[in-house]
């Protein structure tokens, strides 16, 4: 295994691309989002290897090119989302918060392909015959780097969601039908659809059945969503072990077009145009409804929705609604989305101390139509 420091002395990669260019395609192509606990490891991917031991009858060490000609590959469109996405509308709205000061960008919507995880634990003779009501926990790693917060990154999902066909979570090896790049974990990475983006570990050279969830930092000691009574990080210390990890991110939308603070000329035909993404919650999409208001949330109209042939349920919704507006300062737009499963996103999100999962309204504060 060859791995070297992309730049040691430079800090972790995190960067979120301007949402209007981020809503232009339905398959996000053009530089999304990165989230980085580390340097972006250079793998050579003829010498990588994914180990998977723990609950299994037969150990395997599994070889790049075995995982893409051994298994049948399975694609999916699915939306990646860091589970800190609009963190900044939780910070500024409510109170500050501890995190990277993510906008609405921290997302992206692609194609997948890899085996899958399921294959790989069947391959490896998992032991639990009882999938769907298995206590087991799949921990994946990548020891490629040292991160921030632990000597590796790591990270886990519940056995029963691995073993699930239609989970369609899998080792991709592909994004949008091209080798997954270095900073998006070449040469393979989990693609856990409708969960939580820090459970998407790239790099990944490590997939262990177990008792317990992964010990690793960005599993017990991040990425949880802390009752508000735990103000402080000297508070949450208590919290911690008690407040599940996140996994599946709720039903959610924001508004792009037109952004906080725009001006915006009103055409002849009084009609505002809005524009966003919505996705649902974990796997109960697609999204199916969304509600734009122009007036602070008094009266509402249904977005149009432009799905391709091709959207799945774990796709985000591009919307667009056409909305009657009065010329004036100061207004709020907001959008309001639901899922297949009857989720609707809420006006409001409770705070919590890493300002994870903030789903309520999509919004754009102090527009002025002139
Ligand atoms: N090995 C490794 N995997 C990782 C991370 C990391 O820092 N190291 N970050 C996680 C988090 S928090 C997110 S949101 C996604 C971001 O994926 P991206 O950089 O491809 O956007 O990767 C996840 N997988
Ligand atoms: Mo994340």
């Amino acid at each position: 295994m060859i791995t070297k420091l992309k730049d040691p002395g430079e800090p972790p990669l995190n960067r979120e691309a301007p949402l209007r260019d981020l809503i232009s395609s339905f398959i996000t192509t053009k530089e999304p989002y990165n989230r980085n606990h580390s340097a972006i490891p250079i793998i050579e991917a003829s010498s990588h290897v994914v180990t998977v031991d723990g609950e299994v009858e037969t150990p395997l060490s599994l070889s790049v090119s075995q995982l893409r000609n051994d298994f049948v590959q399975h694609e999916v469109i699915a939306a990646l989302q860091c589970a800190g996405n609009r963190r900044h509308t939780m910070r500024t709205r409510l109170k500050e918060v501890a995190g990277i000061d993510w906008l609405d960008g921290a997302v992206m919507n692609c194609k997948w392909k890899g085996p899958r995880l399921r294959d790989v634990l069947i391959k490896a003779g998992l032991k639990e015959r009882n999938h769907e009501g298995s206590k087991l926990h799949v921990a994946v790693a990548s020891h490629q780097l040292e991160c921030q917060d632990d000597d590796y990154y790591g990270g886990s999902i519940e056995l029963w969601r691995a073993m699930r066909v239609e989970g369609e979570v899998i080792l991709a090896l592909e994004m949008n039908g091209k080798p997954l790049a270095p900073s998006y974990g070449y040469p393979v990475r989990v693609v856990a659809p409708g969960i939580a983006g820090a459970r998407w570990v790239k790099w990944l050279d490590k997939i262990s059945v177990q008792n317990t969830e992964s010990p690793n930092f960005y599993q017990q000691h991040d990425y949880k969503i802390l009752p508000p009574e735990a103000l402080t990080w000297e508070i949450a210390e208590d919290y911690w072990h008690r407040v599940p990890a996140i996994q599946c991110m709720p039903v959610n939308s924001v508004v792009a077009v037109p952004g906080n603070n725009e001006t915006v000329r009103l055409p002849q035909n009084g009609l505002l145009e809005v524009k966003g993404y919505a996705v649902p919650k974990g796997d109960q999409g697609p999204v199916t409804k969304v509600e734009v208001s122009a007036d602070g949330g008094k009266t509402w109209v249904n977005a149009e929705i432009n799905y391709p042939e091709n959207y799945s349920k774990w796709s985000w919704a591009l919307w667009k609604a056409s909305i009657k507006v009065d010329k004036g300062s100061n207004k709020t737009i907001y959008s309001r989305a639901t899922d297949a499963g009857g989720n609707v996103q809420p006006e409001h999100c409770e705070w919590n101390l890493r300002g994870i999962g903030y789903n309520a309204y999509g919004s754009s504060f102090n527009v002025t139509i002139s």
